[in-house]
């Protein structure tokens, strides 16, 4: 095994950010923390890891979500593999901001349900950044919003199976399989070292969208 290592060690210095993402630090806690959107309206958001992904082979990933705000909120994010590079961003609102980001696999975690969501608290498989076509939805029986909570996505590339799994942040949770599907990264991300990140968005509905503690497992590419 290779060890596992943190992407955000508090320089933010191994992440590239676009549109509304930015590092900032939580006044409660003084952690660090990438910060996709702020609150505002029509925000898009993403941070991508510098160092490249070979998408051919296994890798794991976890990292915390805290998508919050006074009242309910909206879009949502999503964790992505993709071949374009570090300053990919997608499209607004029910896009997430990977919405056009073509050479990709998503896994969103969407917080309003648009008229092709099944729920405005489910998880999804979307390939080629078309976020009006899931692979496979899952609803989480944990609130995506408002609560904190950690989510965990395997990726078995001698298979080419995609696991994710997501665990509430209190006391005794457990940690549940959400998604188990086939899909080939390296194909849909067309090309064998590609970017792994975050995109989020809001749109006429606001949300702060912050991922915490995010740590790569993978050989190097
Ligand atoms: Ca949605």
């Amino acid at each position: 095994m290779h060890e596992s290592h943190p992407i955000t060690d508090g320089s933010g210095k191994h992440l590239e950010l676009n549109g509304t993402a930015a590092m900032i630090t939580r006044s409660s806690t003084g952690k660090r923390l990438i910060q996709l959107t702020a609150g505002g309206y029509k925000q898009i958001g993403s941070a991508w890891s510098t160092e490249r992904v070979d998408l051919n082979r296994s890798f794991t990933t976890s990292f915390k979500a805290f998508l919050h705000h006074d009242r309910p909120g909206a879009d949502g994010i999503a964790f992505l593999a993709q071949g374009h590079g570090p300053r990919a961003l997608g499209g607004w609102g029910g896009g997430l901001g990977y919405r056009g980001i073509r050479h990709s696999v998503a896994v969103e975690f969407d917080t309003y349900q648009n008229s092709t969501d099944p729920s405005g608290n489910h998880l999804a498989v979307v390939l080629g950044g078309n976020p009006d076509r899931h692979l496979k939805t899952a609803e989480v029986s944990i609130p995506l919003y408002g609560k904190p909570f950690l989510a965990r996505i395997d990726y078995d590339g001698g298979h080419q199976r995609l696991r994710v799994y997501v665990q509430g942040l209190y006391k005794h949770a457990r940690e549940k399989l959400m998604l188990d599907e086939k899909v080939d990264l390296a194909r849909w991300a067309g090309v064998s070292d590609g970017w792994l990140g975050f995109t989020g968005a809001t749109g006429d509905r606001v949300s702060h969208q912050d991922v915490y503690d995010w740590t790569v497992d993978a050989p190097p590419a």
